[in-house]
């Protein structure tokens, strides 16, 4: 195996994945080889990392002229448009999750860089496929601009790999909770809002509807995937679309259950909205067996663990 230094760019650094990506990117690698790129200004209280750029991922030039003077080797690529904002801005939505990542494996395939990680998600999947255990070899068939987008995004992964050796890497994430900063217009983001709600109010409407499952995941068992997928050997690896994760599977209701079992005052109704119908697209469950034998996928946290978990981290950080 070819040994290097890794030079390490994250896009969407500040955002839900990227700030807690970042680092643990920076204890394992050092801040000097660590540099975090977004839209916002540097928040030295988000990131550790070492560089800051703010920068537009959508301007192919500047974001070349960032690899080249960084040497950049690694770029874990997260800046997207989540499942519902995409409905809203569907042109924009295809702009930003589509071609960075063209430019990406572009670089990747002249050789300015070695390795490229890109999240897609279960919103590739879409209708007319079976709700539960959904297999890694499904045909995909997504309805909404989101799915459609990462489903796009992993054929180019397919295509970057087998026809250049581009080394590019990717998981099909559920979705994420977290308490350390913000998800931002998901389907599965009740599931985070719940927490906050639950500690700011002791209440919460959730905009999906109480028996909706979908396929769920705590933060920290999400980093440590990504970290282990990107440290696999690259012969090891079979899939070259995007690894299925399941994580955990559950409804509001049984997610309210486990906040009631902390907190036995709290109280949930619903009023679904427009995310209804995308969630009823999407899976309940998924099968990540092929992730499991290829790099050894892996979880530490059940749903009861996850919430003790969350509701103790946000009532220190609100309260
Ligand atoms: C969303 O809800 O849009 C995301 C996802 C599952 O990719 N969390």
């Amino acid at each position: 195996m070819e040994s290097y230094t890794e030079k390490i760019l994250i896009t969407g650094a500040l955002g839900q994945i990227g700030t807690e990506l970042t680092n643990r990117l920076v204890e394992i690698h050092g801040a000097e080889n660590v540099v975090a790129s977004g839209l916002d200004r540097w928040d030295k209280n988000l990131t550790s990392a070492g560089f800051y750029e703010r920068m537009d991922v959508t301007n192919t030039q500047l974001v070349r002229q960032i690899i080249k003077d960084y040497e950049i080797t690694t770029v874990y690529h997260l800046a997207s448009l989540l499942s519902g904002t995409s409905e809203k801005q569907p042109l924009f939505a295809w702009k930003l999750n589509v071609e960075p990542l063209l430019n990406f494996c572009e670089m990747a395939k002249e050789g300015l860089l070695k390795k490229i990680f890109w999240p897609s998600s279960i919103a590739v999947f879409g209708k007319g496929i079976p709700k539960e255990n959904v297999g890694q070899d499904v045909v995909l068939n997504p309805t909404t601009v989101y799915g459609i987008s990462k489903m796009a995004g992993e054929k180019w992964c397919e295509y970057y790999h087998d026809k250049f050796g581009v080394d590019v890497r990717s998981i099909r994430y559920p979705g994420l909770i977290s308490w350390k900063t913000p998800a931002g217009g998901g389907t599965t983001d009740y599931a985070v809002e719940i927490f906050y709600e639950a500690v700011e109010n002791g209440k919460y409407t959730s905009f999906i509807s109480e028996n909706t499952a979908m396929p769920m995941l705590y933060m920290d068992d999400a980093i440590n995937a990504t970290l282990k997928l990107m440290a696999a050997p690259k012969e090891s690896l079979t899939v070259h679309t995007s690894y299925n994760l399941g994580g955990l599977s559950f409804t509001p209701k049984e997610l309210a259950d486990e906040i009631k079992k902390v907190m036995p005052d709290f109280s949930i109704d619903y009023k679904p909205d427009f995310r209804q119908a995308i969630a009823d697209s999407w899976p309940a469950s998924i099968d990540d067996a092929v992730a499991k034998k290829d790099w050894g996928l892996s979880y530490d946290f059940s749903i009861s663990e996850m919430t003790k978990e969350m509701l103790n981290n946000l009532r220190i950080k609100l309260l």
